[in-house]
């Protein structure tokens, strides 16, 4: 092998050094300079691929890193919102048991006044009634038969008429505790038969504006189906113009005595809640004993 040739074949192994070649030799320089584009293109075509999928790898990895750290941040979240939300639902279930509490407590409290009240008032009613049952006196007046007589006899504070004592009261109940306060004297809420009993009790009752007073009638068990207190069905009555009414589901009856003159005793009746808080007329049979 010739000098010539084996310094051709370095520069095919180890490439040309651009600088130091010596391209006095113009077949030489020629073949160098057109060898040695082709030997860097083909490192530079070698190494490309790499460094793209380094690249892309790293990018991949990178990606990787920020969705786990983003799925974690995320958990952690959730966790604390959950958190969150079980506690203020817990804390909004508390709030509501409490405000029932409070509101069942409320409604005791005044279930309990009402009752201390109706108490007191019931005590008040035993009291005036043992005071005037216990002083009876002797009446002499006229009978309905128009005999004059004196067995029949009223306590202290009661009127007689007929065979009968009547009792006003000046405190006011409701219907059912009105006649459960006669009761308490062996009397009951007052039963007028006739227009002369109702004349007698009228004139009994102060005017006033509007002095109302419970007798024993009422419709509670079939709506305009009155009954008396002793089981008896009303025949006719003294019912005012355009009562009874049943005007706000009213199922007791009372007697009115206003001021105004005009009103007579035999159109003084009304409907009226029984749960109203009225003065009440007691009648008791003078063949009972005190
Ligand atoms: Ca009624
Ligand atoms: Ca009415």
């Amino acid at each position: 092998m010739s000098m010539k040739t084996e310094g051709m074949r370095v520069n095919l192994i180890d490439g040309p050094d651009l600088e130091t070649q010596d391209y006095s030799n113009s077949a030489e320089m020629k073949y160098s300079v057109l060898q040695t584009p082709r030997h860097n293109g083909k490192r530079q075509f070698c190494q490309e691929p790499f460094k793209v999928g380094t690249a892309c790898l790293v990018a991949f990895c990178l990606l990787l890193l920020i969705v786990l750290v983003a799925t974690i941040v995320h958990g952690k979240s959730s966790s604390v919102q959950d958190v969150t939300s079980g506690s203020a639902e817990a804390h909004k279930q508390t709030t509501c048991a409490n405000v029932s509490e409070l509101t069942e407590l409320q409604a005791l409290r005044k279930e309990k006044s009402e009752l201390e009240k109706e108490r007191s008032q019931l005590k008040a009613i035993i009291a005036e009634l043992e005071a005037s049952a216990s002083t009876p006196v002797q009446v002499t007046t006229q009978s309905s038969r128009g005999q004059l007589t004196t067995k029949d006899s009223c306590p202290s504070g009661w009127h007689y008429f007929s065979g009968s004592c009547y009792f006003i009261s000046v405190f006011s109940a409701s219907w059912s505790f009105s006649q459960a306060s006669c009761e308490q004297a062996g009397a009951h809420l007052a039963i007028i038969h006739t227009p002369e009993e109702q004349t007698f009790i009228w004139d009994l009752l102060p005017r006033g504006h509007w002095n109302a007073y419970w007798i024993g009638i009422s419709d509670k068990k079939v709506e305009d189906d009155w009954y008396w207190v002793d089981g008896t069905k009303l025949v006719g009555g003294f019912w005012e113009d355009g009562e009874p009414n049943n005007h706000i589901d009213e199922d007791c009856c009372y007697i009115v005595k206003t001021e105004v003159l005009s009103r007579i005793a035999t159109k003084s009746w009304y409907d009226a809640p029984c749960d109203m808080s009225r003065r009440l007329i007691c009648e008791k049979e003078t063949d009972a004993s005190f």
